[in-house]
């Protein structure tokens, strides 16, 4: 009897762990090659990731934050690619350099779905893209400022502009430059004077804008393409004394239209915000559900964005949710 139920023990002690590997196996292998931590933004769009690739929703989740770095997050992927997981997200710090590494998933079968920032690897090395048309961001932007200045009567003056770029060479950078500098043409009397890289920082938009005040006496326009840079940026200015904001001097355009960006267009320090959502977890799990399916997904997929200037701020900041 003894042996019976030692037996009987043992047979279910077998089963609940053949069990737990089933569900284990179950889960749908995932891993993430994160750009890092640099913005409220990033932080929005990790917390979206990691809250639909969990365990409850039927994923196992490899995360990697690569820490601004391209060196880390190929290794990253290469990992994720001899661990054998079953796809791989990837949001690319710069637009260069992937070729190999991607190659390398396309030769082991996994599918690499691209999120956020683009790449300039040929489109047969990945499975597709989701994110922003950061062109069309700079573009909505310029279309703003010009809208705000023929507004206020300001349509001929000479315009001083300087640009606080994102991370050089990462697409939401190159967009948005692209997008705004496309329309200095069209706009003879707006005239750029300097623009430089931040890094999409807070620390990197104080530390410009700080020698951008000590070099150009006269700056009408800061655009800023992040949030966090424009909070860097509006330090800057506060140390300066000088006038900035929907009731000052100096017009401050910021990108990503988180809610910290929301609340500086309620404290009348930036007057428009050019949405960029970071919200791309439920999209990209959707991809995945249907190539699992062996359904075709398009290529490219954008997701829908909108400009808020300062005065709908207030109107909208409790529905923000990122
Ligand atoms: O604007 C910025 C982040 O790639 C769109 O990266 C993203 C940008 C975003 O650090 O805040």
């Amino acid at each position: 009897m003894n042996n019976l139920n030692t037996l009987y023990k043992e047979k279910e002690t077998t089963k609940k762990t053949v069990e737990k590997n089933n569900a284990s196996s179950d889960l749908i292998h995932v891993g993430f090659a994160q750009v890092g931590a640099e913005s409220d933004w990033r932080l929005a769009q990790t917390q979206s990731m990691k809250q639909t690739f969990s365990e409850s929703n039927g994923y196992k989740l490899d995360f990697v934050d690569c820490n601004n770095d391209q060196k880390t997050q190929i290794n990253a992927i290469q990992e994720f690619i001899d661990n054998g997981v079953e796809y791989i997200i990837l949001d690319p710090i710069v637009e260069d350099g992937y070729d190999t590494v991607l190659t390398n998933a396309k030769n082991a079968n996994i599918p690499v779905i691209i999120v956020d920032r683009n790449t300039k690897a040929d489109e047969s090395l990945y499975t597709c893209w989701v994110g922003s048309d950061f062109v069309k961001e700079g573009l909505d932007a310029a279309d703003w400022l010009s809208g705000y200045l023929e507004a206020n009567g300001r349509s001929s003056e000479i315009i001083n502009i300087v640009t606080i770029q994102g991370t050089l060479g990462s697409s939401a950078q190159s967009g948005r430059t692209k997008g705004f500098n496309a329309s200095l043409s069209s706009h003879p009397n707006w005239n750029m004077l300097d623009e430089q890289s931040g890094d999409f920082t807070e620390e990197g938009g104080y530390a410009v804008m700080k020698a951008f005040i000590n070099q150009y006496p006269d700056i009408d326009v800061v655009i800023c393409q992040n949030d966090n840079e424009a909070y860097g940026a509006i330090d800057a200015m506060k140390e300066n004394n000088l006038s900035f904001g929907p009731n000052g001097d100096i017009i401050v355009i910021a990108f990503d239209a988180t809610k910290g960006g929301f609340q500086r267009m309620i404290d009348g320090e930036i007057h428009v915000d050019i949405e960029c959502n970071p919200l791309e977890g439920p999209l990209v799990a959707e991809l995945i559900q249907k190539l699992k399916k062996g359904e075709n997904v398009d290529k490219i997929q954008y997701v829908k964005e909108e400009v808020f200037p300062a005065e709908t701020a207030a109107d909208i900041i409790d529905s923000r949710v990122y």
